[in-house]
């Protein structure tokens, strides 16, 4: 498998092609950022490239400019949600024991209400 390929059994790559539906926010040709399924607050959006990548650690090793990209990315989000201003989180979990549970990576972007730290 070629680095940052589409991947048959990755549920977000199925999003970049279509074959799921999500509820889509932002596009670019490199991104594409849609509202997560189980919403942990009030805006809680998952942003990710549209290339395969595990996590954030090998999307950076790989391609830093596009995982600089993202991050940029996740900040047009917030501001397009209008929470930039009372603040945001923007979240990697990477690896099972931190939580991750789809192997594509992607940066929750969260905000619209206080948040605590440290999280849980
Ligand atoms: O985050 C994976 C996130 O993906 C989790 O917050 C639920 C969300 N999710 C799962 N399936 C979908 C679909 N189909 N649409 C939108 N959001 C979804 P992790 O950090 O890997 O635990």
């Amino acid at each position: 498998m070629a680095a940052g390929e589409a991947q048959a059994d990755c549920l977000f790559c199925k999003i970049v092609a279509g074959d799921v539906p999500a509820t889509v926010v932002r596009e670019t040709k490199d991104f594409v950022a849609f509202r997560d399924i189980n919403p942990q607050a009030p805006t809680h959006i998952l942003v990710i490239p549209r290339a395969h990548y595990p996590n954030a650690g090998e999307l950076g090793a790989a391609e830093p400019e596009l995982a600089g990209t993202l991050l940029a990315e996740a900040a047009a989000v917030a501001a397009g949600e209008g929470i930039d201003e009372t603040g945001y989180r923007v979240v990697f979990n990477t690896g099972a024991g931190a939580g991750q549970t789809v192997f594509h990576v992607h940066a929750h972007v969260m905000g619209g209400r206080g948040l605590t730290w440290p999280p849980g």
